[in-house]
């Protein structure tokens, strides 16, 4: 039996705040254990409060007095949480697994053993792809595989980039982590080696006659269980899209300045690539945003609001390159609306960053504009991070398909408001999403593989299942109280929101992994914990 004390299951770091939570209605008294057994504090808890989102009530009991470095667990009665550890470095691997997750996504390169170990795999998917409706094939290999499936998505990889891009600039060690990969001990670094991996399969996605950029490549049906070389359907490259030209734009510029210390012609190459897609973008016109043609069944990363990929893509335009036109677009974007997200539908916060931080002048009011907007959005954050007894700042509607990206992203929406206004209180309830999704949360278990004590056993994912062993390093989708599978609708009808997730292999509604999953808690723990 799991017990009902929820804590972060890796640990704290010795100055951080420090809360477990407990499932129950009347006040307890509370211990800390160590290891041997013995009690540090003992402690009176309040009453519990009532929680819409798990329809249950909970206590918090708060232990931040404890700071010396140990193994330690809470305890409630007979009831006793999993042990976890205080000290200074306890993300430091799942930071690393995390990463090197990536590499080993990659797709049209075989992974050897000695970097692969047991998801080692020969060449996959390197064949020539057919656009879509035509009897032209395009080489369209490398990238990274976007999730538990092995499609291959702009719009997913884009963001990916992204927030991989602000989790290096938030914390500089990134550049220095050995990722155990091939391009290691080479002088560029290996975060921006495997980054590299991503951009130039994302150069090949683009139409060179057009500069028009193609939605994504997969099989026409998502395959079986296997590992990737065994996915052998045709692959095809599905249309262009808005969304996917406007976000190849704006991560295009944003890489530029990333490679040009170390090569100079593919920062030039990718500089040009991002002015082409920016100058088309708006010629592709579908109405409703890009859905699957006929015959093709894999994702599809819809997205009916295209404004905020051309926002986004202005605000980066303008940071990397200074001209005019990219001001003046954002600028009268942000006259209309400010707009938010760091998500794959919705982008806008990264132009919000871009245009506060570019070294091309700025109007102070817009920049005011954003900022205020910034700041209105954290405190919508904190309201709902002071109902919720787990301390995200979720309520009961917020449990949706990948709602741990959620949690990661709303982390850095309060990380923003921090950067701001200097004020730690966004930044204490910035960390506590990290505890969230480290143990903290009442499906009680570790939503990155391969971590904590109550661990994720199965996810959606194929090279998992094809070698019946989760990879370690993948951030979970998480509760989605939509139960849009099979697997969800049987383990979860008549759950409370925040309880909907179940650790099938099926369930891909709730235990799917992603790449812009993990770039989320990456960018998040960048922010808040270095
Ligand atoms: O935005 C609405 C929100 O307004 C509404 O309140 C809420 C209520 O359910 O729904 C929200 O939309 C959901 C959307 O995700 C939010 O991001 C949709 O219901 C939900 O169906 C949708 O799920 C997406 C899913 O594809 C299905 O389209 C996931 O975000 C997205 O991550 C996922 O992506 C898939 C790829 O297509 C294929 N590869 C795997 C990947 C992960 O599952
Ligand atoms: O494996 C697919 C996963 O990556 C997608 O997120 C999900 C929704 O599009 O679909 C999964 O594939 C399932 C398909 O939709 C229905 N038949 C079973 C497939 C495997 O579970
Ligand atoms: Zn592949």
């Amino acid at each position: 039996m799991k017990s009902k004390i929820y804590v972060n299951e890796i640990g704290y770091r010795p100055e951080d705040r420090k809360v477990a939570v407990y499932s129950g209605k009347d006040a307890v008294t509370y211990s800390v254990i160590n290891e041997t057994g013995e009690c540090l504090i003992k402690k009176e808890s309040r009453d519990g409060v009532f929680n819409t989102s798990t329809e249950a009530y909970e206590i918090k009991l708060d232990f931040s007095e404890i700071k010396e470095a140990g193994s330690y667990a809470v305890k409630v009665g007979e009831e006793t949480s999993v042990f976890f550890r205080i000290a200074d470095d306890i993300y430091k691997d799942s930071v690393k697994s995390l990463m090197r997750f990536f590499f080993l996504q990659r797709c049209g390169t075989e992974l050897t053993e000695e970097y692969a170990g047991i998801y080692a795999h020969p060449v996959c998917h390197n064949t020539l792809a057919r656009v879509y409706g035509t009897d032209v094939f395009k080489d369209v290999n490398g990238g990274w595989h976007d999730a538990g499936d092995y499609g291959r998505y702009i719009v997913a990889a884009a963001v990916t980039l992204a927030a991989l891009f602000h989790a290096i600039e938030n914390d500089e060690s990134l550049l220095k982590t050995n990722m155990q990969i091939p391009e290691s001990g080479q002088p560029v670094p290996d975060i921006l080696a495997e980054i590299r991996y991503e951009l130039e399969w994302m150069l090949k996605m683009q139409d060179e006659a057009t500069g028009k950029v193609y939605h994504k490549v997969t099989c026409a049906h998502f395959c079986d269980f296997v590992m990737p070389q065994y996915e052998t359907e045709e692959l095809i490259v599905c249309p262009f899209s808005l969304t996917a030209t406007a976000d190849f734009a704006a991560c295009m510029a944003m890489a530029v300045k990333f490679y040009e210390p170390y090569d100079k012609a593919f920062a030039d190459k990718m500089a040009e690539a991002a002015k082409k897609a920016y100058a088309v973008m708006r010629e592709i016109q579908v109405p409703g945003g890009f859905l699957n043609p006929e015959g093709v069944v894999t994702g599809t990363y819809e997205d009916k609001n295209e404004l905020d990929e051309q926002y986004w893509a202005a605000a980066e335009m303008y940071k990397a390159f200074g001209d005019e036109l990219y001001k003046n677009e954002f600028e009268n974007y942000v006259n209309q609306q400010v707009m938010h997200g760091y998500g794959w539908e919705d982008v806008a916060s990264f132009g919000n960053l871009a245009y506060l931080s570019t070294s091309y002048p700025t109007d102070s009011k817009i920049a005011d504009k954003l900022r205020n907007a910034m700041i209105e959005k954290a405190d919508a954050l904190m309201k709902k991070y002071e109902a919720n007894n787990f301390e995200i700042s979720f309520d009961e509607k917020d449990y949706i398909w990948g709602s741990n990206m959620y949690v990661a992203e709303n982390g850095s929406h309060l990380f923003d408001a921090y950067k701001i206004t200097g004020k730690e209180v966004y930044l204490e309830a910035a960390r506590e999403h990290v505890n969230y999704i480290f143990g903290k949360n009442p499906c009680n278990v570790c939503f990155v593989t391969g971590f904590g004590t109550n661990q994720v056993l199965d996810p959606h994912h194929r090279p998992s299942a094809a070698v019946k062993k989760a990879m370690p390093g993948m951030l979970i989708g998480g509760p989605d109280s939509g139960l849009h599978d099979p697997d969800a609708i049987r383990d979860c009808t008549g759950l409370a929101p925040a309880l909907c997730y179940t650790d099938k292999l099926l369930s891909y509604s709730t235990n799917e992994i992603t790449i812009y999953w993990n770039s989320a808690l990456l960018m998040l723990m960048a922010q808040v914990l270095s």
